[in-house]
């Protein structure tokens, strides 16, 4: 005849199993939507057209002559895009011409890329560039918002990126700033808690087995995933 576990222990055993078992899904959950890189960022930016260069787009961080400013870009003193009293003055323009040229490097180390997402708003034009390849443009006339346009990225890499912009003013209002947001990715267990969780949920297990009544369901089945 089996031996019955103790129900004091027997119960003990079956907290322990649940939450060993339960604690993947608790870290998978931890994943969530934050920012990975802010309005009023650090660009490196120029009012000399760079074009010329067809790699400009990626050799910017070393190219000469360009500045260093913080967004917004902008010639309005209030609101979301003043550039008073941390941002960046940009001239008004008379032509539709692009006129200012900025980029910088984002990390996007301990995000999911597949989740990031682009947010800008710019008077009056844009032509997103992400590791050289341009990814989306459009032009508007009017004002702009946070955020005017919004968009997915393609493949990323998992670290550092090139987030390069050509804008253009159409006389003028001037303005732009932008913000990337992504999920974080879920920390993952060091290999000892892993096996520290694996020794309590098959604990758990033969508890099941030598107690008298069933664990929880949902309990039992993730300790058998
Ligand atoms: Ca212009
Ligand atoms: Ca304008």
């Amino acid at each position: 005849m089996r031996k019955p576990f103790p129900t004091s222990l027997h119960r003990i055993t079956r907290l322990l199993a649940a939450a060993a078992c339960a604690m993947p899904l608790l870290l998978a959950s931890a994943a969530q939507a934050a920012t990975v890189m802010a309005p009023s960022s650090s660009w490196r930016y120029t009012f000399t057209d760079p074009t010329a260069n067809p790699l400009w787009a990626t050799q910017f961080p070393t190219l000469p002559g360009w500045q260093v400013g913080n967004a917004p870009f902008g010639n309005r003193t209030s609101g979301d895009f003043a550039y008073t009293p941390n941002g960046t003055f940009w001239p008004t323009s008379n032509n539709m011409n692009d006129d200012l040229w900025i980029g910088r490097r984002v990390d996007f180390s301990g995000f999911d890329t597949a989740s990031a997402r682009w947010f800008l708003g710019v008077d009056n034009g844009y032509k997103l560039y992400v590791n050289g390849v341009l990814i989306s443009q459009a032009n508007a006339e009017g004002y702009t918002s946070r955020w005017e346009y919004n968009g997915t990225f393609p493949a990323l890499n998992p670290g550092e990126n090139l987030i390069a912009l050509a804008l253009g003013d159409h006389g003028v209002a001037t303005a732009f700033d932008m913000q990337i947001t992504a999920n974080t990715t879920a920390i993952p267990l060091p290999a000892p808690a892993a096996l520290m969780l694996g020794g309590l949920c098959l604990f758990g297990l033969i508890g099941r087995r030598h107690g008298r009544a069933a664990p929880p369901r949902a309990v039992d089945r993730l300790c058998r995933q």
